[in-house]
C-alpha cells in the first residue's frame, strides 16, 4: 500500500453509524453481505478520472482553485505517469476498486496523432503495473472527442469527413489500450454530437454518420478481440444545444433504427437524466425494460440549477430508487458505480475529494440496504404484481399472448359489459410505505 501522495489520510476503515470520524465508513463495509453478495459486488464502485485527478474547479468565471501538490509545473508524459501512481493511492486509500479514463486525461495530447498514441501507451505502462500491484480494474476506457478544437462541430458527426476519420484513428488507440488494460467496457459520450444551429444541419446524414462510427467500433472490437461491453451515454444538452443521444428512449431508438441494439447498452447518469427532464429511475427503468441497462454514472445535480453539476450523490431516496431499479434487474455484471462528479470549487483541498467519495459511497451503500429491505420485504412488488395480475391468466393473458384481436375483445365487453371502476393506484400509500424503510 503506498501512502506518499496523501501521508495524512488512513486507508478509510468501516466504523460503523455511530462513528463521528469524517474520514471513514459509515454505511459502506465492503465485505458485509447484503441479499446473498457482498456490498463491494453489488456496488461496483469507479472512479472518474477526469474529475478526481484533472478537474482543476475552474468554472466560467473563474480560474481553477483545486490544490493538487503532486502536479509538476509541465503537462508532460512524465508528470503523467506520476499523477498514474496518486490515482492509484487514492483508490487503494478509498477501497475503491474500479476506474474509468478519457484518453486524454491520463496522457497529454502530441503535436501529431503517432505522438498521442505513444504518449497514452507510456502512460498506459504505468498503469497496468498499478492495476496489478493493487488488483484495481478499469471499468470502462474511453476518448475525449470533445475537446481540441477540431472537434468544434462534432466527431463522428462533424460535417467534415477528416475530422470523423480523425476521431476514429483515436477511439482506435483508445480501444487498444482499453483492451491492453482488461477494460470491462468502452463508453461512448456524444459531447458534441449534436447541433447549435439547424439552419447548418442536416440530422439525418448526422445520424448515419454516428451509426456508422459506431458500427466500425463493433468491427473494430472484433478485429482485436476487445469482448467488453460497449455503452452509450445519454445526455440531452451542453455543450451542445441538442446532442442526438439526449436521453434512453432516444438511445434506444437510434441504436434499434442503426441495427446496434445487440452491441451497445446504456450508461445511465444522473444529472444528464434531470437535464432530459427525467428523474435518473425513469432513465433507469426505460433502459432496463429494453434489456439495455448496463452502468451508472453516479452523481446528482442541483435542483435549482439547469446545468451539468456533477455533485457527488448524497440523497438516501434517490440512492435507494437506484438501487431499486438495479436489484430487481439482477445488478450489474459489466457495469458499476462510477463517481462521474467533482468536488465544489470552493472544496479544493485534497482531503475534500475523500470526503466526496466517501460520502457517495455511504449513500449508495445505504440505498442498498434499504432497496434490499424493501424488496425482502416484498410488499412494493407484491402490490405491482397485483396490479398487473388481470394479464396473468383469462382475457388478459391472451392479449398479452397476442391470441386475440378487437373482434374477440369487442366480443369479450358485449358479454361482460362495463369493467367498472379500477382499483386506486394507492401512491400515497406507496410513498409511505417506502419511507417506513428510510
Ligand atoms: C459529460 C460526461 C462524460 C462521460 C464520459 O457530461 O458525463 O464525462 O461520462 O465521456
Ligand atoms: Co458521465
Amino acid at each position: 500500500m503506498s501512502s506518499e501522495f496523501f501521508p495524512e489520510i488512513p486507508v478509510i476503515a468501516y466504523e460503523g453509524p455511530d462513528s463521528k470520524n469524517p474520514l471513514a465508513f459509515k454505511h459502506y463495509d465492503a465485505q458485509a453481505t447484503v441479499g446473498g453478495k457482498t456490498m463491494e459486488e453489488h456496488l461496483r464502485f469507479s472512479m472518474a478520472y477526469w474529475h478526481t485527478l484533472r478537474n482543476g474547479l475552474a468554472d466560467p468565471f473563474g480560474v481553477p482553485t483545486a490544490v493538487r501538490p503532486w502536479e509538476g509545473a509541465e503537462d508532460s508524459v512524465e508528470n503523467a505517469q506520476h499523477r498514474v501512481r496518486v490515482a492509484f493511492e487514492f483508490m487503494e486509500k478509498t477501497g475503491i476498486k474500479y476506474y474509468c479514463f478519457h484518453d486524454r486525461d491520463v496522457a497529454p495530447e502530441g503535436a501529431t496523432l503517432a505522438e498521442s498514441n505513444a504518449n497514452l501507451h507510456a502512460v498506459a505502462d504505468v498503469l497496468e503495473e498499478e492495476q496489478k500491484r493493487t488488483g484495481i480494474k478499469l471499468l470502462w476506457g474511453t476518448a475525449c472527442l470533445f475537446a481540441h478544437p477540431r472537434y468544434n462541430q462534432g466527431a463522428a458527426t462533424s460535417p467534415y469527413a477528416d475530422v470523423f476519420a480523425y476521431a476514429a484513428a483515436q477511439v482506435k488507440t483508445a480501444m487498444d489500450v482499453t483492451l491492453r488494460l482488461g477494460g470491462e467496457g468502452y463508453t461512448f459520450w456524444g459531447g458534441r454530437e449534436g447541433y447549435q444551429t439547424l439552419l447548418n444541419t442536416d440530422i439525418g446524414r448526422e445520424l448515419k454518420h454516428l451509426a456508422r462510427f459506431l458500427h466500425m467500433a463493433v468491427d473494430y472490437a472484433k478485429a482485436i478481440g476487445f469482448g467488453g461491453q460497449f455503452y452509450i451515454e445519454p445526455k440531452p444538452k451542453e455543450p451542445t444545444k441538442h446532442q442526438y443521444d439526449s436521453d434512453a428512449a432516444a438511445c434506444l431508438n437510434f441504436l434499434r433504427e442503426f441495427d446496434l441494439l445487440d452491441h451497445l447498452k446504456l450508461n445511465i447518469e444522473t444529472n444528464h437524466a434531470t437535464l432530459a427532464g427525467h428523474t435518473v429511475q425513469h432513465e433507469l427503468e426505460v433502459a432496463a425494460a429494453a434489456g439495455a441497462l448496463g452502468s451508472v454514472d453516479a452523481n446528482t445535480g442541483d435542483e435549482m440549477l439547469g446545468w451539468d453539476t456533477d455533485q457527488f450523490p448524497t440523497n438516501i431516496y434517490m440512492t435507494t430508487q437506484i438501487m431499486l431499479s438495479l436489484l430487481r434487474m439482477g445488478g450489474f455484471t459489466t457495469g458499476g458505480l462510477n463517481f462521474d462528479a467533482k468536488v465544489r470549487r470552493e472544496s479544493f483541498e485534497p482531503v475534500d475529494l475523500f470526503h466526496a467519495h466517501i460520502g457517495g459511497m455511504d449513500a449508495f451503500a445505504r440505498g442498498l440496504k434499504i432497496a434490499q429491505a424493501i424488496i425482502d420485504d416484498g410488499r412494493l412488488d407484491a402490490f405491482v404484481s397485483e396490479r398487473y395480475s388481470s394479464y396473468d391468466s383469462g382475457i388478459g393473458l391472451k392479449i398479452a399472448n397476442g391470441e386475440v384481436g378487437f373482434k374477440e375483445l369487442e366480443a369479450h365487453v358485449l358479454e361482460n359489459g362495463e369493467p367498472g371502476m379500477t382499483p386506486s393506484g394507492r401512491q400515497e400509500m406507496l410513498e409511505n410505505l417506502v419511507n417506513d424503510f428510510l
